[in-house]
């Protein structure tokens, strides 16, 4: 293959193009009949959630159409299973060196299996067996704090609160989860903001807005039912304004694949009406510069008796701090502000124009803004545009993280959370009559170094790929060797399963989309939305083997094994999920009636007491931050390390087309225009010429860290693209070994996987096949 065949970015997302690669991924998973029923039932009254995105919809009877879920479904709900015969065949030591796409693309795990050092292979082992070997493990330890328990997005609320439960019970609050790489930074920079770590609109505000700012984020692929609503506010004259360090065609142009003329002509709806690229990190920069243009124009307009462009009467009302912050952004100067976005005056002022022409402002993110060291005060940032313009608690307008899970707004809010609030933890001893410890307890980069250190000696992880996701591979995976017993909760065979502790355990589960049949019937779950609205989802499809377990059976049988059933009754919980349901009411502000409530089609609201214009912050009202930007965007001692003999780029690590996180769907990334290939570095031209690289020639990417730490991936393809000077991008999971560990964001400790100093150099290594 030829880099140039690379090189077909398409005009236009959607459309036919995307019909059809559905329908392949559909054929490919070798279970047509049953996907094509569990399409129809996705995201409908009575069907299941899709297990994709956290996207919301509207409950009006049309199939919400989306290649991407239909992609995660097909791969849920193949008929291909793994078992005992699979592993008798396969050491771990050969699974290891297969890839990721590999590894998920051997089928369904079938049934339980416990690693055999003596052997190298995973065994069957008997359920029972499995839980006395947690249980008795769990109970020799020396501390209850030496037990980490991973989530991932996707466990329902239902299994995730039965977690927390018995986590707490057990004596840990070491929670680490998935949020943790994603959109803590939201979470953190919201609540002190506006006092709740949540969105503020709903789905219905996108019909309302006069104007949508889409910051750091790349809907087309990761959040494709996003665009239906980001076209239909387009069509009505609503505009969309752009932040992004790529040119995203979706974000350009789409087309509707239920659109039969967009369907079919190459005719499309323009989505962005501004597009702007700034640099990597760039953003707070980025706003600043709107701000200080709207707070010059506010100051020339009031000269003149004009109306103020400012929200005078709600800052009055409703802010604090609006001095100390506008002192800061007076003493932020235009040379700065374009240095470190990237952008011309001339660009802040004309999407600071575009903002105050709207009455109802939209402004949505994602990883673009989480994950970089100076996230939390990059949102703080947006949060003050929204203040300082009014456009929080009014229909039309409001803040928008665009969640990532389907349900990991879900977990966080069923108590998933190291850092447990007050109140949450005072409710739970209230109804379990304990006194649970309020101590933070670790997130996913410090349980990762408490397992490293030998401080945490167990790692139990209900669903995800923690091996693959989390960042500093190298250090991760000996961090997951050195569990005395690491468990996984999972559908499918992934890395975090072929490096196993000394003692390792792989427990089938069943996926969303099937039946989950327990003593009192077919069981629903509940998931929430980026929209907090919450809503049951019932699996249709009979499971992909007899033997496999719901999430919420085997947190429950640990539960019971490991602490016994005098204060909660677990059986009971996991005959009938109604009963769990009646717990979360019993301790969850704004669960009230939950069992009636999830018969309402389309779920119910927990409501947002910023939306309400309720501020549950220190103050009593929502706060200005007033952050200097950071000095430099790579710090000085980290550039200095390597100019001497490097030049040092920021590489972003982002999803392909053709993935769901770790789990690889295939290897092409149809909108960017790549085919076959993962291991490709997308540099600007000039860069790379400077280089002397060419577009096709192969390098390897070195990150530089502090103690003149490197770290180095190699066999990437060069592959000259529209992209600001000075920045790379390159696939996540295949860049996770250069993130170092200790590279976070500031009070969230996200890995900065969009923010890596690296360097290039010719690489040695001939290509990685693509397709394993
Ligand atoms: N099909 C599919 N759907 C998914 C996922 C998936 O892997 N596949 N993952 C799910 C999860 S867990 C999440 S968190 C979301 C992730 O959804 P996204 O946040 O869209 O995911 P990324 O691929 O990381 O894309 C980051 C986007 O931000 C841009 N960007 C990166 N850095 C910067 C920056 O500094 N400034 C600006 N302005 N832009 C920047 C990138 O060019 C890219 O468009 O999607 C969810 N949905
Ligand atoms: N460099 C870099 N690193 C990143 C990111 C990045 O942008 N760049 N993004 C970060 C983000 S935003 C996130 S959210 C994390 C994702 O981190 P994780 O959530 O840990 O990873 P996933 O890839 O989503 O997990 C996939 C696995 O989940 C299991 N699984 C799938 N469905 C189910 C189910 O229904 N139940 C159970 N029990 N298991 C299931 C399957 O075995 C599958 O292999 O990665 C983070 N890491
Ligand atoms: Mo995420």
């Amino acid at each position: 293959m030829s880099n140039s065949d690379n090189k077909q970015k398409p005009n236009k997302a959607g459309g036919l193009a995307s019909l059809t690669s559905t329908v392949k991924h559909i054929f490919r998973s070798e279970q047509l009949r049953a996907n094509l029923y569990n399409l129809k039932r996705a995201n409908q009254d009575k069907g299941f959630d899709c297990p994709g995105c956290a996207w919301g919809d509207k409950k009006e009877g049309l199939i919400q159409f989306c290649e991407n879920g239909a992609k995660a479904i097909a791969w849920e709900s193949t008929s291909k299973t793994i078992d005992r015969h699979f592993f008798a065949e396969h050491s771990v030591s050969f699974l290891q060196k297969q890839s990721d796409f590999w590894l998920e693309y051997q089928g369904r795990l079938a049934e339980p299996l416990v690693y055999d050092a003596s052997s190298d292979k995973y065994q069957p082992i008997p359920w029972e067996r499995a839980f006395a070997l947690i249980a008795d493990t769990l109970n020799n330890l020396t501390s209850p704090k030496q037990l980490e328990l991973y989530t991932s997005g996707r466990a329902s609320n239902e299994a995730a609160y039965l977690y927390q439960l018995f986590g707490r019970m057990f004596g840990t609050n070491n929670f680490p989860d998935c949020s943790n790489m994603c959109h803590e930074a939201s979470g953190i920079a919201l609540t002190e903001s506006i006092g709740i770590g949540k969105g503020t609109v709903t789905l219905d505000d996108f019909d309302e807005a006069d104007v949508i700012f889409v910051f750091g984020q790349n809907p087309g692929s990761n959040h494709p039912r996003m665009m239906n609503a980001l076209r239909s506010a387009a069509r009505k004259g609503c505009k969309i304004v752009t932040f992004n360090n790529l040119k995203e065609v979706a974000l350009e142009r789409f087309a509707s694949p239920q659109d039969p003329i967009e369907l079919l002509t190459p005719k499309a709806t323009t989505i962005s009406h501004a597009y702007f690229t700034p640099k990597l990190g760039g953003d707070m920069a980025a706003i600043r510069g709107m701000v200080k243009t709207i707070i010059d124009r506010n100051e020339s307009a009031i000269r003149k008796g004009k109306p103020a462009l400012i929200a005078e009467q709600f800052i009055e009302q409703h802010t604090e701090n609006l001095d100390a912050y506008i002192k800061q952004v007076q003493q932020t100067d235009w040379p700065q502000i374009c240095e470190q976005s990237g952008l011309q005056q001339a660009e802040m002022e004309q999407a600071a124009n575009i903002l105050v022409s709207g009455q109802k402002v939209i402004c949505t993110w994602a990883m673009g803004l989480t994950q970089h060291k100076h996230s939390v005060a990059m949102i703080r940032e947006l949060v003050n545009l929204q203040l300082l313009t009014g456009n929080i608690g009014k229909p039309g307008a409001g803040l928008c993280p665009v969640r990532g899970h389907s349900n990991v707004q879900g977990n966080r809010t069923v108590g998933i959370n190291e850092k447990p609030k007050a109140a949450f933890i005072d409710s739970l001893n209230q109804v379990f009559d304990q006194d649970f410890d309020k101590e933070p307890g670790h997130n996913t980069v410090n349980a990762l170094k408490a397992l490293a250190s030998g401080d945490s000696k167990v790692m139990i992880c209900l669903g995800g790929n923690i091996a693959a996701a989390a960042p500093d591979t190298q250090f991760t995976l000996q961090a997951l060797q050195n569990c005395e017993l690491s468990v996984q909760v999972s559908t499918k065979l992934n890395r975090s399963h072929v490096h196993p502790g000394k003692q390792a355990l792989i427990l089938p589960c069943l996926g969303r989309t099937e039946i989950d049949k327990q003593a009192s019937g077919e069981q629903a779950i509940t998931v929430e939305d980026t929209f907090s609205m919450v809503h049951a989802s019932m699996g249709k499809i009979p499971p992909a083997a007899d033997t496999l377990k719901s999430e919420t059976a085997i947190v429950c049988a640990i539960a019971q094994k490991t602490i016994g059933n005098h204060i909660v009754d677990w059986p009971k919980l996991s005959q009938n999920y109604a009963n769990i349901r009646d717990l979360i009411e019993q301790t969850i502000p704004g669960f009230g009636n939950f069992n009636q409530n999830i018969e309402q089609p389309g779920g119910f609201y927990l409501g947002n007491s910023a939306r309400e214009l309720n501020w549950n912050t220190s103050s009593g009202k929502a706060m200005f931050s007033a952050d200097p930007l950071p000095n430099k965007l790579i710090s000085e001692h980290i550039a200095e390390l390597s100019s001497q003999n490097h030049k040092l780029l920021t590489l972003q690590s982002l999803r392909s087309h053709d993935q769901y996180n770790t789990t690889i769907y295939g290897f092409d990334d149809r909108y960017r225009g790549i085919s076959n290939n993962r291991r490709v570095l997308f540099i600007n031209e000039a860069d790379a010429r400077k280089l002397k690289l060419d577009d096709g020639q192969v390098v390897d990417i070195t990150s530089v860290w502090e103690n003149n730490e490197t770290r180095t991936v190699k066999g990437f393809t060069v592959n000259f693209y529209d992209i600001p000077r000075g920045n790379v991008a390159a696939y996540y999971p295949e860049t996770n070994p250069l993130v170092a560990i200790d590279s976070v964001g500031d009070l969230s400790f996200t890995p900065t996987s969009k923010s890596v100093p690296v360097y290039l150099t010719k690489s040695s290594t001939s290509i990685v096949s693509a397709t394993l």
